[in-house]
């Protein structure tokens, strides 16, 4: 395992709620299309897929955002669905369209047929890229890497792609909930094995994003997302040493469940912008790091706006405690759109750490 501690170590130190000098801020989808240097990337890749595939080209993006902004971690280019995709499903995408499996679960045969994937073989092209972006890096700033929830990773592989209803895996939640379960614990026991084989190979915190947590009704959440996000949180820490990584569990629509959350075992819950960080900071009280959550669509307004937009964020997040920034990364709500300014960024970033120096 690589554990030595990065020059820039801020954002460890803020999940583990001692003191910055400064908040650390990283952006979620900070690698994407809003870069020119990303669209030039993948047109000479030729897809997503190749890009996210060759490990020298998924260095290569992890990277370009850090070139441009000063921000305090990088987070590995790939996707969520990789995992289902190394289970077999066949993962695709169509112009336009997003991503897609040839073999969605559609029956009781196919979750039977599901397997925790071989780290070392179908997702090895991963911890390739995390070994290289490690060594690229040069100990500059941390690297996050990252999975999907079970229940979020469940919807792609029930829906076949994305989905505006959910219309087939909550059928399957009503209809044949114990299908369902065995499904959502075969996925849980790959979260843990491709979480754990990116710490061994290098990553030094550790994301999930739960992104679609939130259209579940509270009884379902804490029934079908929760017990599994909690089941990755304990098995992650059993299986770390003295040198714990960081694990921060990130969900849309997360704010009704802040206090169980923070009882997981996590180190850090991200949160969206329909919650103040007063409000879950208090909520959390101290437990955890919190991480957010400026409304992305803040980026369409100006640098003067986004500007405020950050400070009030920053003084929301004191107010919930003892006035100080500790235990803060700040984050987006959610991820950049393709259609965003990157000056607009520039501002952001400048603005989290002008507003949180020395304030602790
Ligand atoms: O056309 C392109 O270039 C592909 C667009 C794209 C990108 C840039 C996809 C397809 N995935 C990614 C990268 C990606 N995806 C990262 C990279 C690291 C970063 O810079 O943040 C990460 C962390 C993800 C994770 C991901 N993929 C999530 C969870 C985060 C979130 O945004 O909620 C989800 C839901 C996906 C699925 C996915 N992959 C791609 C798309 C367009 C989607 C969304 C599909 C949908 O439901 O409509």
């Amino acid at each position: 395992m690589v554990t030595d501690t990065p020059r820039n170590d801020s954002l460890l130190r803020a999940l583990r709620r001692e003191p910055v000098d400064r908040t650390p801020v990283w952006l979620m989808r900070q690698a994407g299309r809003y870069l020119p240097e990303y669209r030039a990337t993948r047109a000479r890749a030729g897809s997503f897929l190749t890009m996210a595939k060759t490990p020298e080209l998924a260095c290569e993006v992890t990277l370009q955002p850090l070139a441009r902004f000063d921000l305090d971690a990088a987070i590995l280019f790939s996707d969520i669905l990789t995992v289902p995709d190394a289970m077999g499903l066949g993962l695709y995408f169509v112009d336009g369209e997003g991503p897609k499996f040839e073999r969605p679960i559609r029956s009781a045969a196919d979750v039977e047929r599901l397997a925790v994937p071989d780290m070392d073989r179908e997702l090895r092209y991963v911890m390739d890229a995390v070994r290289l972006i490690r060594r690229e890096l040069a100990g500059r700033v941390p690297l996050i890497g990252f999975s999907g929830s079970p229940w979020t990773l469940a919807c792609y592989m029930i829906e076949g792609g994305g989905s505006d209803n959910f219309s087939r895996i909550k059928a399957m939640m009503l209809d044949q909930p114990a299908l369902l379960h065995r499904l959502l614990s075969i996925v849980t026991d790959a979260v843990i094995a491709y979480l754990s084989a990116q710490r061994a190979a290098g990553a030094q915190a550790l994301q999930v994003f739960d992104t679609w947590g939130g259209v579940l009704a509270p009884h379902h959440y804490r029934e079908f997302s929760l017990p599994y996000l909690t089941r990755i949180a304990r098995d992650l820490l059993r299986g770390d040493g003295d040198d714990r990584t960081p694990l921060i569990l990130f969900g849309k629509g997360n704010a009704p469940y802040l206090e169980e959350l923070a009882d997981s075992g996590a180190d850090a819950i991200g949160v969206d912008w329909l919650v103040s960080l007063e409000e879950a900071r208090r909520r959390t009280d101290g437990r955890v790091a919190v991480q957010g959550n400026l409304d992305p669509a803040v980026l369409y307004g100006s640098p003067a706006a986004i500007c405020n937009e950050v400070r009030r964020t920053l003084a929301s997040y004191a107010a919930g405690g003892d006035g100080t920034h500790t235990g803060l990364v700040f984050n987006l709500g959610h991820g950049l759109s393709p259609d965003m300014n990157p000056e607009h960024v520039q501002a952001l970033v400048e603005a989290v750490h002008e507003g949180s120096r020395r304030s602790w």
